[in-house]
């Protein structure tokens, strides 16, 4: 029996331990890693069929509470969609919840009438019947509400999933790629919980200036679940689907693993690294190497992404940010993997600056004062907040642009733009990491100048326009987006 004067001593000793120490050492999570159903539809050749149904339901995510929850086929979140590059999918989307809602295919390559966004709304009762053919690599999309003005608290309550696109390319690597098994979906969403257990969303005016952040981090629905690994070498599928947040993740082990994928895809060539960014619906891939048997904790590390020079209250009250525990690793009982870290992964098809024939600005604005204050529409593009009755800017299919995302404001802002995956050619301190590889979204700091390179599909639609906006959702909803068409 240990007396209470040892007690008090192992205690001290513990507290004296550097953090990361009694992390490995003492902390252990015990909820399951859930693992998202695999939906692969019903096929026929290459035409894939997918029943969807938007749904409200009921979710047991803290204890002994109650959550009201949306979902997709299931009660909280959405199912995992696959096909593969070359198939056709045919999607129905039933809407049966009580409020008007959309599903957005972020990343894909598609024609804007199938693209999900604000243009395509489904009532209540009303089933959406889309589809469109997969031209794009490998990659791991996601799809979500994009209900105009709606979509972040839409989100929030669940209608987020993942859309894995296969190919012949990335399956002669010999990646792992058992879903569940050792390829796994890392959802990471932060939320806010009332007492009677139901989520609290935009509970203060900081809430709805900085977009929404909460104290609680899930993982695919999970309040800090622990995985236990089957396999010694694990590929992470990891999507940032929080509405505002940005994760600066490590493990509490400080341990390697290697980044092999970005929004769009594989990278050329894995790149090691022990930290990584992740903004607000980036996705990265990565494979960590657990042979040791550890029980690694992936974290996030608190940095503000927020500047407000001098005004230090207002910047701590922008930022918010925490250190937080994510997940946990158990590699206790993981079996010898005979799966592959190949150093070099695909061959990319770049966009080349030689063909560039247009060039745009988009400025990134935030208005402080009794608009930002109160709700509106205090978030603009070059001076306009989202109208849906104006088309900002006319593309030529087919063409390469270069657009320059300009950041005027005190905040940071992940900027996305539909149809392409882009490269980011220039800015501050260079182009690093998962940033190499293709992108639909990047991360523009206070004062900076980010510029990405992309080259338009041949999909062509004067009267559908496709979005960009900052996918900090709060900011979107309240008028951080403008319209393209591709003409
Ligand atoms: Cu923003």
């Amino acid at each position: 029996m240990i007396s209470r004067r040892r007690f008090i001593q192992t205690g001290l000793v513990l507290a004296a331990l550097p953090k990361q120490m009694v992390w490995a050492s003492a902390k252990v999570f015990r909820n399951t890693f859930r693992v998202p159903k695999l939906e692969l539809g019903k096929r026929v050749g290459k035409d894939v069929y997918f029943d969807l149904s938007i749904q409200s339901g009921k979710s047991a995510i803290l204890p002994n509470k109650i959550t009201p929850t949306l979902g997709i086929n299931q009660d909280f979140l959405g199912v995992t969609l696959f096909a593969n590059q070359g198939d056709k999918v045919h999607i129905s989307v039933k809407n049966t919840i009580d409020q008007t809602t959309t599903l957005h295919w972020h990343g894909m390559k598609l024609p804007a009438k199938a693209d999900g966004g604000p243009h395509q709304p489904i009532a209540p009762n009303q089933t959406w019947q889309t589809k469109f053919d997969i031209i794009q690599s490998a990659a791991t999309l996601w799809y979500h509400s994009h209900q105009l003005h709606k979509t972040a608290k839409q989100v929030y309550h669940g209608l987020a999933g993942l859309f894995i696109i296969g190919d012949d390319e990335s399956k002669k690597l010999n990646l792992p790629s058992e879903y569940g098994v050792d390829d796994l979906p890392v959802i990471i969403q932060d939320r806010d919980f009332k007492r009677n257990g139901s989520f609290a969303y935009l509970g203060s005016m900081m809430d709805s200036m900085r977009g929404m952040k909460g104290n609680t981090v899930l993982v695919n629905g999970v309040v800090n679940p622990v995985l236990k690994a089957k396999k010694s070498l694990l590929r992470l599928r990891l999507l940032n689907g929080s509405n505002a947040r940005t994760y600066h993740l490590s493990f509490n082990d400080n341990r390697m693993f290697a980044i092999i994928g970005s929004d769009g895809g594989l990278l050329e060539h894995s790149i090691k690294a022990n930290t990584l960014r992740l903004a607000p619906a980036e996705r990265v891939e990565i494979l960590m190497d657990v042979s040791d048997g550890g029980h690694p904790m992936l974290q996030h590390t608190a940095v503000q992404e927020s500047s407000m020079g001098g005004m230090g209250m207002m910047n701590g009250m922008m930022g918010g940010e925490q250190d937080m525990d994510i997940f946990q690793i158990d590699a206790s009982s993981a079996l010898k993997s005979t799966s592959n870290l190949p150093k070099t992964l695909v061959k990319h098809n770049n966009p080349q600056q030689s063909l560039v024939s247009k060039q745009r600005r988009l400025v990134l604005q935030m208005q402080m004062g009794p608009r930002m204050m109160f709700g509106g529409n205090a978030f603009s593009i070059n001076g306009k907040t989202m109208d849906i009755n104006r088309i900002d800017e006319v593309v030529k299919a087919g063409s390469t642009e270069i657009w320059h995302l300009e950041n005027t404001s005190m905040m940071a802002h992940p900027l996305h733009i539909h149809n392409v995956q882009f490269k980011v050619i220039a800015r501050k301190g260079g182009v690093k990491g998962h940033e190499l590889g293709f992108k639909d979204v990047v991360l523009v700091h206070p004062r900076e100048r980010v510029s990405v390179i992309m080259k338009f599909p041949e999909f062509r639609d004067a009267t559908t326009p496709y979005m960009y906006h900052c996918h900090i959702l709060e900011h979107e909803d309240r008028g951080m987006m403008g319209q393209f068409v591709v003409i």
